[in-house]
């Protein structure tokens, strides 16, 4: 059937996201909880693939070891009867208050090696469920005041936890990659590296930068009021882009989470082109909860509508792809005379000499019509349905 999803799709979702229960900074849940092993039935139930999950989502913080084997031996028979998978695993550092100023970045050394205590447990947990990516959002890595804090001690400590944890994946013969995900601010005034090309430039300083990538969300740049889809095609083409996180926010507001494609439609589409051209496939992780006003029926209709968005932008742009007129307009575009091809392959003294000889001429080359606006008008249409 039209737009189901399928496992090939590798849609996944957390288990904070469908089981998100509506609390917000001004209001108590508006969804009573439901447990684990309920949130992989309905994933199933709507046609998910995976589930992915924080330590703390499945093994209450305080449990005891007896406690946990049971949670985990439930989950994993959940997992066995539905037929989900477990493709990424991540570390709750936030939550606490043990983590309220940080928890790499913690100006308490304890703090900081009871951050890498908990995460290296939940490594543990993931690798036994089956994860191979492991995600790691700097929930609380920032401050409100610089008074507090160093930033090149944070640098220093983050990148110091970072590499303690590749090396212990190694060590452990785990087959693990490392996805660092950035957001600008919230729930902190202002958290360190705070987009995609802040990650991937800290991630060129690590030990092991091949075991580490990045996992760009759509909401967290569109925070920063940045192009979603250049971050994500920077990471594609620097070799990181190890996951995704999928939904949807405007510009300018608080972290909105909302469903995938529901705010802007346009860069979703665009997204989704990218992703399916480039051939990416990792998962298409949906990091998005319901509206606050939404009962589980419409927590269901809000996961199928992420995945049914994303198979439908995913025909558009197999629509947009085999447009004639769109393919003739992108070809006049790229038109290329020939007269530079001698520049291909790279600098030699002789054709530096040759171009520094050549004349342009600058009025015809300002004066070319670019048929942007024909362009745009089409993939609208596209959008709308009438092409
Ligand atoms: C949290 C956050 C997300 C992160 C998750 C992983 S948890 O919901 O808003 O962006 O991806 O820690
Ligand atoms: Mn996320
Ligand atoms: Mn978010």
């Amino acid at each position: 059937m039209a737009y189901e999803p399928q496992p090939e799709h590798k849609f996944t979702f957390g288990l904070w996201t469908v089981g998100n229960v509506g609390r917000d900074p001004f209001g108590v849940p508006t969804r009573d909880p439901i447990s684990p092993v309920e949130i992989v039935h309905m994933l199933a139930e709507v046609g998910a693939y995976g589930v992915n999950l924080h330590d703390n989502d499945l093994v209450p913080i305080d449990a005891t070891p007896a406690e946990r084997d049971r949670i985990v031996r439930d989950f994993k028979r959940a997992l066995e009867e539905t037929g989900l998978v477990v493709p990424m695993a991540t570390t709750n550092l936030f939550t606490d208050p043990a983590f309220k100023d940080g928890a790499f970045t913690s100006n308490d050394p304890r703090v900081r090696a009871y951050a890498l205590q908990k995460t290296m447990r939940s490594m543990d947990l993931g690798v036994e469920l089956g994860a191979k990516v492991y995600v790691f959002w700097g929930g609380r890595e920032g401050t409100e005041t610089d008074a507090s804090k160093n930033p090149l001690d944070a640098a220093k400590w983050f990148r110091e936890a970072i590499n303690f944890l590749c090396e212990y994946a190694i060590d452990q013969g785990y087959d693990l990659k490392f996805a660092l995900e950035p957001k600008p601010n919230e729930p902190r005034s202002d958290l360190y590296l705070p987009t995609v090309g802040a990650m991937l430039g800290f991630i060129a300083t690590l030990d092991h930068p091949e075991m580490v990538g990045v996992n760009p969300e759509v909401a967290h740049e569109h925070m920063a009021g940045l192009n979603f889809l250049h971050a994500v095609a920077q990471a594609w083409d620097a070799g990181k882009l190890f996951h995704i996180d999928l939904n949807d926010q405007l510009f300018g507001r608080y972290d909105q989470d909302f469903r995938f494609g529901s705010a802007m439609l346009k860069q979703a589409f665009f997204l989704v082109k990218f992703l399916e051209d480039v051939g990416y496939d990792g998962s298409r992780h949906f990091d998005a909860h319901a509206y606050r006003t939404a009962g589980y029926e419409d927590v269901r209709e809000f996961a199928r509508g992420c995945m049914r968005t994303y198979l439908i932008l995913k025909e558009k742009a197999e629509r947009f792809n085999q447009d004639a007129e769109i393919q003739a307009l992108l070809q006049e575009i790229r038109q290329d005379d020939g007269s530079t091809s001698y520049l291909a392959g790279g600098y030699s003294r002789e054709k530096a000499e040759r171009l520094k000889n050549e004349t342009f001429d600058r009025t015809a080359l300002g004066a070319r019509n670019l048929p942007y606006e024909r362009l745009d008008q089409l993939t609208v249409e596209i959008l709308l349905g009438v092409r």
